[in-house]
């Protein structure tokens, strides 16, 4: 069971500005705590982030017959990247859609999702726990058991 973690802009910033909107913990916090709990699940994890939209496109590209499941917080691309739409739809890997915050709870132009509707499921507002439930997710999408 391969997951691949994609990271849009900004995230790179998380913990080190607005806490008050995003937490005081950072990308390589989440990273560590996805690790951990991938290793229970017997999963293997590539967590990666990149301010570029097409880098993010390319990593998608890529994870054809690498990786089971994507799941990326695509940041603000999640509500303008019609590239990402696009290329999370052709490339066949089930996908989950993850934020931090409650997008829906925020401003009106945050509530609308350019990649949902390509994307298995979506989990919103849960801090940085919500990459752990996007794990679980990844998981049993794909019929994998813990082990143990
Ligand atoms: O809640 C989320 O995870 C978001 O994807 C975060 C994005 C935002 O554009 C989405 O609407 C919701 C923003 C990520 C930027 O993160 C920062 C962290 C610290 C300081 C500044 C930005």
């Amino acid at each position: 069971m391969r997951v691949l973690f994609l990271n849009g802009p900004n995230l790179n910033l998380l913990g080190q500005r607005e806490p008050d909107v995003y937490g005081k913990t950072t990308l390589s916090d989440i990273e560590a705590r996805v690790r951990g709990r991938a290793n229970s699940l017997a999963a293997t994890v590539d967590f990666r982030q990149s301010n570029h939209e097409g880098e993010l496109v390319s990593w998608i590209h890529d994870a054809r017959g690498k990786f089971d499941a994507i799941v990326i917080n695509a940041a603000a691309y999640t509500h303008t990247s019609v590239a990402l739409r696009d290329a999370i739809a052709g490339v066949g890997v089930p996908t989950i859609e993850i934020h931090i915050s409650n997008v829906h709870a925020r401003e009106e132009f945050r509530h609308h999702s350019v990649i949902a509707a390509v994307c298995r499921g979506q989990i919103t507002g849960f801090g940085p726990f919500s990459y752990l439930l996007a794990l679980e997710a990844a998981v049993n999408i794909n019929g994998g058991r813990e082990q143990g």
